[in-house]
């Protein structure tokens, strides 16, 4: 991958915009115009803007519940994924769902899902269907190193291989599940082996690096259209916030938080930018200044939409099916 000053630009971008939306987050929901479950991204920038750079309109994308950053690069915008976070109507799911539930089906991301590891077996219908109907597209499903733990997991990888289905298994592997370290729960810590024992093509990348993301994501993107067979990315990486808003975060040192937040994916880039010459041409103070635009309306928006008329309560519990 070549990187250019634009593509140097638009990674940062991307990136500082999900960091700066999700800052504004914290600040919303202490004021509880934000209620619910809230669960931060910080400091795993790089995964989505890595990948996202790598898939094109027709590819689907199905995330967890730490999907604000996805959706927004995905393509809903940040006025969308914010009235979905206030729960009203011009939000993406109506305001029915919440941070954890965002849904856009014309950006093709089906989610936003609260239900770890729920994301993979749909992820598997819906690259067995691509298949079936011979549409040379990927399916992604991002996931959590929490749900290596559950059966589903197993299942999907194993269909997927054994199928040979068009699918994209992308582990955010940030070391914890809540407040349990991987090592405590799985006695192979490197997922990626876990990916391989099912034979699919697995690798373990750096996911703070997000340079590194997009050239193992356009690979892996590449050979999934070539073969129809899975791949796997497991991208190590660390959240910098803690699990929700209600986790005191006691299983965890702060030392080892600040050793991370080091290499935290914006720091990072800065650093490989000044190596390649290429940071003074980065406008950051402009592109701050564009940002902060965009979260204003997003917030203004918000506050301006309403919420789902009462009489509308019982809409969409059960599909409805024209017969016309
Ligand atoms: C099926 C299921 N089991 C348990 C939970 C409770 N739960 C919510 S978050 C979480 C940890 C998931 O960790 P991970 O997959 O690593 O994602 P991360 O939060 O680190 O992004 C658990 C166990 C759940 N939501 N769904």
């Amino acid at each position: 991958m070549n990187l250019t000053i634009e593509k140097a630009k638009e990674f940062y971008s991307k990136m500082l915009l999900i960091r700066r939306f999700e800052e504004k987050c914290i600040e919303l929901y202490s004021s509880q115009k934000i209620r619910g479950f809230l669960h931060l991204y910080i400091g795993e920038e790089a995964v989505a803007v890595g990948l996202c750079d790598a898939l094109s309109e027709d590819d689907a994308v199905l995330a967890t519940y730490r999907e604000h950053g996805h959706a927004l690069i995905r393509g809903i915008s940040a006025k969308s994924v914010m009235a979905e976070l206030y729960g009203k109507i011009d939000g993406c799911s109506r305001g029915r769902g919440g941070s954890m539930h965002l849904f856009d089906a014309k950006s093709r991301f089906y989610g936003g899902s609260a239900i770890v590891g729920g994301g993979l077996p749909l992820a598997v219908g819906m690259a067995l269907a691509d298949k079936m109907q011979n549409r040379n597209r990927v399916t992604v499903a991002i996931f959590g190193d929490g749900a290596v733990a559950e059966g589903e997991f197993h299942e999907s990888l194993n269909l997927a291989a054994l199928w040979e289905l068009p699918i994209l298994f992308v582990c955010e592997n940030n070391q914890y599940a809540m407040g349990t370290a991987l090592k405590y729960t799985e006695s192979q810590t490197d997922i990626y082996k876990k990916a391989e024992s099912y034979n699919i093509h697995s690798k373990q990348i750096d996911g703070m690096d997000v340079v590194e993301v997009a050239k193992a994501a356009a690979r892996a993107v590449e050979d999934i259209k070539d073969t129809s067979k899975p791949v796997f990315l497991e991208c190590l990486t660390y959240r910098f916030r803690a699990h929700s808003m209600f986790d005191a975060e006691l299983y965890r040192e702060k030392t080892e938080v600040k050793v991370w937040k080091e290499k935290g994916p914006l720091v990072v880039f800065e650093k490989k930018l000044k190596e390649l010459g290429l940071w003074s041409e980065i406008p950051v103070e402009a592109i701050e200044a564009d940002i902060k635009d965009t979260i204003d309306e997003a917030v203004e928006f918000a506050e301006n939409s309403e919420l789902e008329p009462l009489e509308d309560l019982e809409k969409f519990v059960y599909s409805e099916v024209s017969n016309g």
